[in-house]
């Protein structure tokens, strides 16, 4: 070939890797360790085997089974509490370094109180850790992913600030029990979702709609709870046990619809609204909510009639309790939206929306999935990774989920090339931008129960037969290149050494 030749195929070559996000062909550090994800309520079943108590999964899906596609639940799902030596067997053949997953509460304790202990569940987790460890996987354990006791819902659930207490008296028990094995605990998954779909919007369980006033209270009992549960295990564990604890927080990146400065400060106000709301307090060198929520609510709530904030506040000594409760920074995150700035809502009824007054939206561009909100966007995955090294002071990351949606197909090619460009954004991130990401997590291990979309989204590397009784479980390409890539730690067929 000629040297113009040469040169346009460089150029071209360029262009796809930046444009369409050809992954590199640099391989991962030595020590990057690659994991999937499961949670408890999404995979279990044996929704009351052996003692288990309701929990308000359980219950919101037996009572509003008209709000789940195919009015489905997770009564069996994929059967793994009688399964887990199969999953396990999936997580060996695939290599992976770790194996996310969560602890059922109403498992362990029946009523949510420590006072009855359910042997049977303990003895479930105790089993799955033992195949694991045995297989050479390391556990991580995610205390909360959304299935609260239904008698500490009964209490008003997360915004009653006892549950901080209850949630962390469950927490010792955890840390007794599996701690001499678990190194890497997560306390809570995705709190916003829990706050406010579950006591904002009230579209998840509990159901509870109270936007702008039960999401805010929700979180605040959460971060206090998370905190405790942090302080535990650095008095009571760390010393014997040393392992690290951390809260998973989830967010889009949100881009500027255009370069001017109003929509460059709506971005930046929506990423604090979605994300600092949780993370700030925990992660941010100074604590406490973003000072833009604290003065937009207090704004809004005074000019609503409320005689104070409708965020509640936190004590200067619970600042500094919250802040630094964390040994890495966990995030989730799959997608990216676009952020125009907009007027102040209008005042009148009190959300969390309004509390923000942004306009959201995405690119119908954009690459999409089974799922309406998930578009396929791996750029913004590196510049979320790049925000978050500069606003939280250069964290260890590890992203404890990022996935994608089909309706299940064997030979799911649009997942593959979802995650090797968002693969190579991270590597990116890491070896050309410096960001100190150490994992990746992988949603999902297989086909499992998606919240209201029941069986509908399909996540996993492998498929799960939900007509068959024995819940049969496939391998899907994606899970032979995933593999490929753990073995390699490389996402092409051959990287530079
Ligand atoms: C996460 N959104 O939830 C959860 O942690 C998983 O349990 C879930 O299965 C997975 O992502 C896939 O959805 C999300 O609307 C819930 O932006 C909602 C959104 C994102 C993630």
């Amino acid at each position: 070939m000629k040297f113009n030749q040469l040169l346009i195929v460089f150029v071209v070559q360029v262009f796809l890797r930046t444009t369409y996000g050809e992954p590199i062909n640099k391989k991962f550090p030595e020590n990057f360790l690659f994991g999937t994800a499961t949670a408890s309520y999404q995979v279990e079943g044996a929704w009351i085997t052996d003692g288990k108590g309701e929990n308000i999964w359980d219950h919101f899906t037996h009572i509003h089974s008209d709000l789940i596609a195919n009015g489905d639940n997770g009564d069996i799902a994929c059967d793994s509490y009688n399964k887990y030596q199969e999953d396990v067997a999936m997580l060996k053949d695939l290599g992976v370094n770790f194996y996310r997953f969560s602890l059922s509460w109403s498992r362990i304790l029946p009523s949510g109180f420590t006072n009855q202990v359910n042997q049977p569940g303990v003895d479930y987790y105790k089993n799955l850790i033992a195949a694991l460890k045995e297989n050479g996987i390391e556990p991580y354990v995610t205390l909360y992913h959304w299935d609260l006791p239904e008698p500490l819902q009964e209490l008003g659930g997360w915004p009653n600030p006892d549950l901080a207490d209850y949630f962390a008296e469950y927490a010792r028990l955890a840390f007794t029990l599996f701690g001499d094995d678990v190194k890497n605990w997560m306390t809570f998954n995705e709190a916003k979702q829990t706050c406010q779909l579950g006591y904002g919007y009230g579209v998840y369980a509990p159901g509870v709609a109270s936007d702008g006033i039960g999401d805010y209270l929700c979180a605040h009992t959460v971060l206090r709870a998370h905190a405790k549960a942090y302080h535990i295990y650095d008095e009571e564990f760390r010393a014997t046990q040393n392992g690290r604890v951390s809260m998973v927080v989830d967010t889009d990146w949100f881009e500027p619809d255009s370069d001017s400065e109003e929509d460059i400060e709506a971005a930046e106000r929506r990423i604090q609204f979605n994300f600092g709301w949780y993370a700030n307090a925990i992660y941010h060198p100074d604590g406490n909510y973003p000072q833009v929520m604290i003065d937009r609510i207090a704004d809004r709530s005074q000019q609503e009639g409320f005689p104070r904030s409708r965020l509640p506040e936190f004590t200067p000594e619970e600042v500094e309790y919250i802040k630094g409760t964390y040994d890495f920074f966990a995030l989730n995150t799959y997608t990216t939206s676009l952020v125009k700035w907009s007027d102040d809502y209008p005042i009148g009824t009190p959300s969390w929306d309004a509390d923000g007054s942004v306009t959201v939206y995405q690119d119908s561009s954009w690459n999409s999935s089974a799922s309406g909100w998930l578009k396929v966007v791996p750029w913004g995955t590196r510049k979320l990774l790049n925000w978050i090294d500069q606003t939280y002071d250069h964290p260890e990351i590890v992203i404890t989920e990022n996935g994608y949606s089909d309706h299940g197909e064997l030979d799911d090619q649009d997942r593959i090339n979802y995650y090797s460009k968002y693969l190579s954004n991270i590597l990116q991130a890491i070896l050309e931008d410096g960001v100190n990401v150490t994992g990746y997590t992988a949603w999902s291990l297989m086909d499992n129960f998606e919240w209201l979309s029941g069986y509908t989204e399909k996540f996993g590397l492998y498929q799960v037969d939900f007509t068959d009784p024995n819940r049969t479980r496939t391998i899907k390409s994606s899970a032979k290149f995933y593999k490929n890539v753990i073995a390699t730690k490389c996402l092409v067929d051959t990287c530079e050494e």
